[in-house]
């Protein structure tokens, strides 16, 4: 804690202009105070500071007993020492710290305790009963020097720290405006995607709509052309059959007619044309004509065999009458029934025909069937990925405004001083580890000994313990001597906290408690494991240089004055 301790120290370099010790003040009070100590009434009495009920003999001031529940009674002895500190009238034992430094108060134990206590009494008064026969020495010029050198040392630090802090919080303010004016254009530009999302949806819609009416069209015109299709087969399987009973007729008929050809041509041969029977000369007469006409109804083989060709085979190529290429996606959209239904029905019917199918080829009894990647039309797919690219992109900017505004909402502490400080790393080697962390970030324990490290936890909050009830400020009434230690700069009461580190075996998550002091640059000046897996860093950093002006502060601009 001797780096707490400072303050008082700091207090005895400030001013060689100090009161001076009033002989007509008892021992321990400050000669200011003196009007509080003069005996009163003819019976010169002491009237207890804060309890004026109770009087005493003022000659028992400073007896070495305590009498007044305040221990006002005895501010030069250790006799009120046991008394709490918040019940005590005074301060302590007034040390006058002169020349070459300034007054300040010790605690009532350590008067006339043996030991010099020069850090508070550089003037060696609080041991004038020579305890054991010993000698303190006034030192307030040497000590009061030294400490003026710090201080005059520490005002630098703090002046320079002070002046980064402010560049600090102008370049904060500039990252606010940066992320303030991204978000409102992001805000615009989320606005224009969503109306093209809508309207790209809206597109959707209408191609689904468009497309599935060209698919019932399409089915329409199909239904036509296979009603085409059977009637047109239908009527040549019916004409077939006549052609078939024509040739079977003529076949008949053409026998009959061999048969009375050659009847004829008997008659011609075995008539007796000296026989004058008109009937029979008229009719050989005709047949001559018949054959020298000549007419033949008989067909050529080739007509023949295409009569054949059209009875026995398909005739005609049914394929020649598909519908063209270009129109068949439209045509198999017929067969894609469920695309009628509505959606849900379309759904379960897509469900049971897959279940169906897959029972067929699970049992064998139908190839396996690899379906299309999709049932839907390219224009409807085109649409469906404009509007997705277009939703993609919308969750992009959404994203990223909503991380623009949890991180212009984040607390970064007053006047945001720490926006500029995040994501900045320092680290420093500690025993057998190297401990990091980074601002507003993570920390880290790192071995020095192989690659293993732990993760101490994520920043989660400022904590910022006001001066007057920080444990630090309590224990500064009372400093230390060793002006070296003391020299080192005191918490500001600043503490960052990373929580949610690895796991400890058999103990809690790591976390550590960053305790922030003021220095020119960004530096661990120490750490602890404090508890088991908690770790406290000490860190400087010009983020705490300002602030309401200490005592100690104010000392130190003296101090500056004075050089
Ligand atoms: C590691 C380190 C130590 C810690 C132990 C707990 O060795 O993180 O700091 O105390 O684990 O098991």
């Amino acid at each position: 804690m001797h780096h707490q301790l400072l303050s008082a120290a700091v207090l005895l370099a400030a001013s060689a202009g100090g009161a001076l010790a009033n002989p007509g003040v008892p021992k321990g009070v400050d000669p200011k105070d003196a009007q509080l100590y003069t005996p009163t009434g003819s019976d010169q009495h002491f009237t207890c500071l804060t309890h004026p009920s109770i009087t005493i003999p003022f000659s028992t001031v400073n007896d070495d007993y305590c009498d007044c529940p305040d221990g006002s009674d005895e501010p030069g002895t250790s006799a009120c020492a046991h008394l709490p500190h918040t019940q005590l009238a005074l301060k302590g034992f007034y040390c006058a710290n002169q020349p070459g430094s300034i007054s300040q108060y010790l605690p009532l134990n350590r008067v006339n305790d043996g030991v010099c206590d020069y850090e508070i009494c550089c003037d060696g008064s609080d041991e004038y009963n020579h305890v054991g026969g010993l000698q303190c020495e006034n030192r307030c010029k040497e000590i009061g020097a030294k400490v003026k050198q710090l201080l005059g040392e520490r005002w630098k630090v703090r002046n320079e720290g002070g002046k980064k802090r402010a560049d600090l919080i102008e370049k904060a303010k500039v990252m606010r405006g940066v992320l303030e004016a991204g978000l409102k254009q992001l805000e615009v530009v989320i606005e224009g995607l969503e109306k093209k999302h809508a309207g790209l949806l809206e597109e959707v819609k209408i191609v689904e709509v468009r497309e599935r009416a060209k698919a019932v069209k399409a089915s329409k015109k199909a239904e036509k052309t296979n009603i085409v299709r059977e009637v047109a087969k239908q009527r040549i399987d019916e004409l077939k059959v006549h052609l078939q009973k024509l040739r079977d007729d003529e076949r008949d008929l053409r026998e009959r007619l061999t048969e009375a050809e050659k009847i004829l041509e008997g008659l011609k041969q075995t008539y007796n044309p000296n026989f004058n029977d008109e009937g029979v000369k008229g009719a050989v007469r005709k047949w001559d004509d018949y054959v020298a006409e000549g007419k033949s109804v008989a067909r050529s083989d080739a007509e023949e065999r295409d009569l054949d060709d059209l009875l026995n085979g398909e005739g005609i190529d049914w394929d020649k009458l598909m519908p063209a290429q270009e129109e068949e996606e439209e045509i198999q959209s017929i067969y894609r029934f469920e695309e009628y239904l509505p959606k849900n029905m379309r759904d379960w019917v897509r469900q049971k025909m897959d279940e169906g199918r897959k029972f067929l080829v699970d049992n064998g009894l139908l190839a396996e069937y690899i379906p299309p990647t999709t049932h839907e039309p390219k224009a409807v797919l085109d649409a469906k990925a404009a509007a997705s690219a277009a939703e993609t992109e919308l969750t992009a900017k959404r994203n990223s405004l909503n991380n623009s505004k949890s991180e212009l909402s984040k607390d970064y502490g007053p006047n945001e001083v720490f926006r500029s400080l995040k994501g900045v790393c320092i680290d420093r080697d500690v025993g057998e580890y190297k401990y990091e962390f980074c601002f507003f970030e993570k920390a880290y324990q790192r071995s020095l000994k192989d690659s293993s490290s732990s993760f101490l936890g994520d920043h989660q909050r400022i904590e910022i313990i006001p001066p007057s009830t920080s444990a630090a400020e309590q224990e500064e009434i009372f400093p230390c001597d060793d002006v070296d230690e003391a020299h080192e700069e005191k918490l500001s009461g600043w503490v960052l906290h990373y929580d949610g580190g690895s796991q400890c075996w058999n103990g809690p998550k790591r976390s550590a408690r960053i305790e922030l002091y003021c220095a020119v640059e960004n530096v661990i000046r120490s750490v602890v494991e404090t508890e088991k897996c908690v770790y406290t860093y000490e860190v400087g950093t010009p983020v705490v240089c300002e602030g309401e002006k200490s005592a100690e502060e104010k000392m130190g601009e003296q101090v500056r004055d004075e050089l």
